[in-house]
């Protein structure tokens, strides 16, 4: 089923609904935003000169640099007494990221939101067990309301209590759950220890996952330990929150809603738009948002995007699941490694399980890179041989795929921190 016929119109009519909402919000940016009319001087431009969808690229980007350069409100657009909801996402250093919602775009929020239960196969018979974190980030409250629209009963379990969580999950006979990929994983890792038939304790038929970037191998895994359809949502609190883009059950790829968001591709380095297909930062203009209209936004996702139909019969483009973010790229040695890219080969060994960290630090002038692994439970760990030949596979193996040396630690089960939300995998001392 589809939500919203809108999903499935022809493109040319999607099109031309963008190019308008394109210029009213380039409109609106222009007349109410400081910000915007001095980088609209700088490039001596004025809204008239949006004419086609492609003058988006005349446009000037928008960073995370400059939302926090606005902390906390000075980039909204209407006065305080429009905005009903605030949400932030957590600022690793420095200040947060501040966003705001009114009526219209908390409507838009749910909308597109029902669009993702929709195409995970949920409706009102479904229970909805909701392990995304409730508060200021975008995860838990945005699941919760998009529930709501489609009339689904709601668990809001937020994270944590993993034990409470699976006894919520079984009783009320959950049908979907949506979480981080890592959360869902660390909850079958506990499900497992009630032994080989746990799975029939519990009802779940699909899982929305994301909020993390995520290997074609923890999804399999996560997928297999739950038996559950898999579907990945994407999307990021300065633009709305999760529901900029879905997975159906026909491929991996993530339907865009481009009523609602303009997409682009563009190299990271040069900021030109890159060939049709392949993979760079993807950059997102608001269509639709009141409160915070944004004009290309660099996400620091990397992406590719394809206009190639879908089965399901919706039209809009689809993106690839994200590859990494721009900023998490490791430079060892001159060689560009994605920490999915890692996970991959880890997710390819049967002898090491998906808990892992990555360490990239210095040793005099060279870069090194350590990966901290976990063996899986039917190890022995007191086999020293058996030990060193599974660290000299893992070893080849990333050496073959990624053209880069690295040192393996193994450790045993249970030993590397689970996360409750969004994994953190990487620590770079070089920093
Ligand atoms: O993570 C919104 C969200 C919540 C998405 C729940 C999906 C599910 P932020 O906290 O602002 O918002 O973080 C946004 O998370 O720029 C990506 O780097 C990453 N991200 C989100 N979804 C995916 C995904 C939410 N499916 C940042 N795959 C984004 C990979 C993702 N990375």
């Amino acid at each position: 089923m589809i939500w919203n016929k809108i999903e499935s119109a022809r493109r040319e009519d999607i099109e031309a609904l963008q190019l308008k909402r394109l210029q009213e919000t380039v409109t609106r940016v222009y007349s109410l935003t400081p910000f915007y009319q001095d980088k609209f001087k700088e490039l001596d431009l004025t809204p008239n000169d949006i004419k086609t969808l492609d003058d988006v690229k005349k446009l000037p980007f928008t960073t995370k640099k400059d939302l926090r350069a606005h902390y906390p409100f000075g980039l909204f657009t209407v006065p305080m007494s429009e905005v009903v909801r605030i949400h932030s996402s957590s600022g690793t250093t420095g200040k947060p990221t501040v966003v705001g919602y009114t009526q219209a775009d908390m409507d838009v929020w749910d909308e597109v939101m029902a669009r993702v239960y929709t195409m995970a196969g949920a409706n009102s018979d479904d229970i909805v067990h909701n392990g995304y974190g409730y508060g200021l980030f975008t995860g838990g409250l945005g699941f919760h309301n998009g529930a709501a629209k489609i009339g689904a009963t709601i668990v809001p379990a937020s994270g944590g209590m993993t034990d409470r969580q699976l006894m919520l999950m079984r009783d009320f006979k959950a049908t979907i759950l949506a979480a981080t990929p890592t959360f869902a994983l660390h909850m079958a890792e506990v499900a497992k220890k009630d032994g080989v038939d746990y799975l029939e304790k519990y009802k779940l038929k699909a899982g929305i996952f994301g909020a993390e970037p995520t290997s074609a191998g923890l999804k399999a895994e996560v997928k297999k330990a739950w038996a559950i359809d898999y579907h990945e949502v994407y999307g990021l609190s300065e633009i709305i929150g999760p529901g900029v883009s879905c997975s159906c059950k026909h491929s991996d790829l993530l339907h865009v809603f481009e009523d609602h968001f303009l997409f682009e591709i563009i190299d990271p380095k040069t900021g030109k738009e890159v060939e049709d297909g392949q993979r760079g930062e993807l950059v997102i203009t608001t269509l639709t948002k009141q409160a915070l209209p944004l004009l290309r936004y660099r996400t620091g996702d990397i992406t590719s995007i394809t206009k190639e139909p879908c089965e399901c019969g919706r039209t809009m483009l689809r993106m690839e699941s994200i590859v990494g973010r721009a900023d998490d790229m490791l430079i060892i040695s001159g060689v560009n490694v994605y920490p999915s890219q890692i996970e991959h080969v880890i997710a390819n060994s049967s002898d090491v399980s998906l808990n892992y960290l990555i360490i990239a630090d210095k040793k005099g002038h060279l870069d090194k890179l350590e990966i901290q692994v976990e063996v899986e439970e039917d190890i022995d760990f007191e086999n020293k041989e058996l030990l060193e030949k599974i660290k000299k596979e893992l070893q080849h193996s990333i050496s073959n795929n990624l053209y880069i040396n690295v040192a393996i630690t193994l450790e045993p089960p249970h030993k590397i921190e689970r996360s409750m939300g969004k994994a953190v995998r990487i620590i770079d001392k070089r920093k």
